[in-house]
C-alpha cells in the first residue's frame, strides 16, 4: 500500500499543520488471492495520524442515529466492515452526506466535523480508526457550541 491513499494530509505529520473541518473518503488498496481479499493499515504510514484507538459499532438498530457530534482534536477515518450505514458531515457550512458500504472505502474525518450516522442496514458494523485516546472533553456535543467554536477560527 502507499500513501497515495490520504494523498496530501501524508506530508503534515504534526497534526496542526492538517486542515479543520475537512472530511474525504478513502479506498485502501486491496491484496487478493484465491483464498480471499486483504486489506491493511497502519498507523503513521497509510493514515495521517498515529492510531491510538481503534473501537467499532456493532448490535446497531437499523432506525439508530448515532453521532451528533463534533471533536476539538480528533481525527478518525470510519469503516462499514460489514453492511452499510449513512454518515452526514457538516463543517458549519457545508453538508455532505457519504454511504459507506465496502470495507475497503472509508471516510476520513478531521477535527471539528459535526457528524450524524443513520440509515443502518442489519447488521452493520463500524469500524473506527481514532488518532487519540477517548476524552469526553473533546466532544462537542451542543451544536451551537460547535458553531461558535467554527467561526471563530475563521
Ligand atoms: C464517532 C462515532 C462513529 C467510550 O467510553 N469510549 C470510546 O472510545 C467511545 C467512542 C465511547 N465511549 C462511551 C461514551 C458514551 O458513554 O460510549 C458511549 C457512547 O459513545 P457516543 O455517544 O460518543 O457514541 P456514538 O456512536 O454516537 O459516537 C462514536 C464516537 O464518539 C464518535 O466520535 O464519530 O462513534
Amino acid at each position: 500500500m502507499d500513501k497515495k491513499v490520504f494523498g496530501d494530509l501524508m506530508r503534515f505529520a504534526n497534526k496542526d499543520e492538517r486542515p479543520t473541518g475537512h472530511v474525504m473518503p478513502v479506498e485502501l488498496p486491496r491484496i487478493h488471492d484465491p483464498r480471499g481479499d486483504l486489506t491493511v493499515i497502519e498507523g503513521g504510514e497509510h493514515v495521517p495520524f498515529d492510531i491510538a484507538r481503534v473501537y467499532f459499532l456493532y448490535n446497531v438498530p437499523v432506525d439508530s442515529e448515532r453521532g451528533g457530534h463534533a471533536h476539538k482534536e480528533l481525527e478518525q477515518v470510519l469503516f462499514a466492515l460489514s453492511g452499510s450505514f449513512r454518515v452526514i458531515t457538516d463543517d458549519g457550512s457545508v453538508k455532505q452526506e457519504f454511504w459507506l458500504r465496502d470495507p475497503r472505502r472509508g471516510l476520513y474525518i478531521s477535527r471539528r466535523v459535526w457528524r450524524e450516522i443513520d440509515s443502518f442496514s442489519q447488521g452493520a458494523v463500524v469500524m473506527v480508526l481514532a488518532s487519540m485516546r477517548y476524552d469526553e472533553g473533546d466532544y462537542f456535543r451542543d451544536y451551537g457550541q460547535f458553531l461558535s467554536a467554527v467561526s471563530n477560527l475563521s
